[in-house]
């Protein structure tokens, strides 16, 4: 597996807290971009990435929740039409490495997006998938995970965070 040359910005990088435009052309390069952000997201490895994840302020989220990584799902302007129910998963977030945590979220969506061709499409999601769209979409909107946890543990992973990228740098 090649290794992508996106770069994936890290909490508490205040780039991450920039709100995503609307895509209104989706274009040869908008497509080249989901790619590159699926590359960068299997090299990682994870299950989503948003845009805003590689300090690009657009709205596109990529995501394969699946057990073989060969159901890539590609987001443009994603938007949550309706929500129902309530679960709690244990989420990560490749801009928080080595912290996981419960968060409480809808269980089922309805998403109106965008596909690579442009075209407008609608889909129904559950499980695991419905909430790492929920988790991506936040991003597009400069929200993290650990903006639901107590402000304590967001100061504390913040805290090691830190240490940590000064560490490796
Ligand atoms: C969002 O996150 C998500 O800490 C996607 O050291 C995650 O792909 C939604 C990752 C879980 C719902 C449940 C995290 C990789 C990947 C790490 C990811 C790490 C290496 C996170
Ligand atoms: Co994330």
């Amino acid at each position: 597996m090649p290794t992508s040359l996106l770069t994936i910005l890290e909490f508490p990088d205040s780039r991450l807290r920039k709100k995503a435009l609307r895509i209104d052309n989706v274009s040869g390069s908008t497509a080249h971009l989901a790619d590159e952000m699926l590359r960068a997201m299997y090299a990682a490895p994870g299950i989503g990435l948003a845009a805003t994840q590689v300090n690009v302020q657009q709205r596109l989220i990529v995501c394969d929740v699946s057990e073989e990584k060969n159901a890539p799902l590609i987001f443009i302007n994603p938007k949550i039409l309706e929500m129902d129910g309530e679960t709690e998963t244990q989420e990560g977030c490749l801009s928080v490495p080595g912290f996981y945590e419960t968060v409480i979220r809808p269980e089922k969506i309805l998403l109106e997006a965008v596909n690579r061709e442009g075209e407008p499409f609608q889909m129904e999601a559950e499980g695991l998938l419905s909430v790492c769209i929920q988790h991506e979409i936040d991003h597009l909107d400069g929200k993290l995970f650990v903006d639901y946890l107590s402000s304590a543990k967001r100061q504390l992973i913040r805290k090691k965070l830190l240490k940590q990228q000064k560490l490796s740098r």
